[in-house]
């Protein structure tokens, strides 16, 4: 069995490129571990930021993947229980993104490229890479039924997230990775809590906390923990007193909770992004933490790049876009890596002084003031929301 490109994960960066090389005429095969069902359920990100609609509205597909998501226009920053917020739409010229749950993405991206009679094949099971640094590589998995197949391409696309099996199929040495610890962590819940009139981040002594749409009817809350903290030590009680005292809204309803997780605040970036005819895209390539919201949005962003690039070097002949593939995309990262380290640094050691000590706390809440009384600031702050 042959095809132009093996993509490998049916995540944001899978589907996005899978259905961007769709309508550039180029094949593909989709390979995902996991059932449909459990990929349309994951819940992550939630905001597509200006550059990532712009990416959906450029190769027509803003009105199957964006119809009816609701735009972003400004951010709250509360601090200590003061409401203050950034008009983002007018700050950024209208830049905005749109609010949409990642598994809603993920439906409506398999959607579009199903009905198109696509080929994506779900519960394949150890998908391996073969010489990949040669003419023609091939990538092998089993079937739920067991069946061993293989397919030959001509390149392949590997999209399968932090833990796949593209990344680990580069040998060590061709690649230089850079991973950063935060050294903090973020209780992560899901719930049932209508969501907040805008995206709100909460600063003040008691650490910091967001609050975050997920939908009409649901909300992700973040609490900065101690890094590995034990979510067992988070009963309810506690986690909705922490968010009342930390958000300062006493009246926000303790709701069912739907999931809750903590995640340690880690950065990684692998350099380059390509090893002979293997691209990786998304988490396979970069980890972001999820502060700033860029995680799904540099995947989408990887995936329009590689999208391009393939159609120019399968119809024209035209390599260039692949050789500047990662150099392109790597640019995005560290910009986003950088304003997501900004963000981390500034709304955390705002608030908690022990975090980071009395000098710092000051600094940090220096740039936070900058932020109100600098239009120059705030302008900086929302380019990088907008992405680009
Ligand atoms: P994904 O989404 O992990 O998809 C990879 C896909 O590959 C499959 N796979 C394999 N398939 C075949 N063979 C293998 N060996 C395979 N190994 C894995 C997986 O099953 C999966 O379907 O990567 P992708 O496409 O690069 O997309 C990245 C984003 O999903 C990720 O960056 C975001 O979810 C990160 N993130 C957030 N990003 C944002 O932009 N805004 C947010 O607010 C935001 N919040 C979050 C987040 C991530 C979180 N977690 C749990 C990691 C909040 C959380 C809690």
């Amino acid at each position: 069995e042959a095809t132009t490109v093996v993509v490998i994960g049916a995540g944001p960066a899978g589907l996005t490129l899978a259905n961007l090389l769709r309508l550039a005429g180029v094949g593909c095969v989709v390979l995902e571990r996991h059932s449909r069902a459990h990929v349309e359920s994951r819940q992550r990100a939630g905001v597509l930021d200006y550059h990532g609609a712009c990416v959906f509205e450029e190769w027509g597909l803003a009105g199957e993947i964006l119809a009816g998501m609701p735009g972003d226009g400004s951010l709250e920053i509360r601090v200590d229980g003061e409401p203050r917020l950034l008009d983002v739409a007018a700050l950024s010229g209208g830049r905005t993104g749109a609010l949409i749950p990642q598994q809603i993405l993920i439906g409506r991206l398999l959607n579009a490229h199903q009905k198109a009679g696509a080929d994506v094949r779900f519960a394949a099971d150890g998908v391996a890479l073969h010489d990949i640094a040669g003419p023609e590589p091939k990538v092998t998995y089993r079937d739920s039924d067991g069946a061993l197949h293989e397919i030959t391409c001509a390149y392949i696309a590997g999209c399968d997230g932090g833990h796949g099996a593209s990344r680990a199929a580069v040998p060590a040495d061709a690649l230089t990775t850079y991973s950063y610890d935060h050294g903090i962590g973020w209780f992560t819940i899901l719930a049932d809590v209508p969501p907040p009139r805008h995206p709100l981040m909460a600063i003040s002594s008691h650490g910091f906390a967001a609050h975050f749409a997920r939908g009409p009817k649901a909300s992700r809350f973040y609490l900065q923990c101690d890094p590995g903290a034990d979510p067992a030590h988070w009963g309810e009680e506690r986690l909705w007193t922490q968010l009342r005292l930390r958000l300062g809204d006493d009246d926000l309803p303790a709701a069912t909770i739907t999931d809750k997780t903590v995640v340690d605040m880690r950065s990684f970036v692998a350099d380059p992004m390509r090893h002979g005819r293997l691209f990786l895209a998304g988490d396979a390539a970069h980890i972001i933490t999820p502060m700033g919201g860029k995680g799904m949005n540099l995947a989408i962003a990887d995936a329009d790049v590689l999208a391009r690039a393939l159609r120019a070097a399968v119809h024209d002949h035209d390599d260039t876009g692949l050789q500047a593939y990662s150099e392109t995309c790597l640019k995005r990262v560290w910009n986003n890596q950088e304003y997501s380290r900004w963000l981390t640094e500034m709304t955390h050691e705002a608030g908690d002084e022990s975090l980071a000590g009395p000098f710092r706390h000051r600094l940090a809440r220096a740039r936070l003031e900058r932020l109100f009384t600098s239009e120059a600031a705030a302008r900086a702050l929302v380019d990088l929301m907008a992405g680009g």
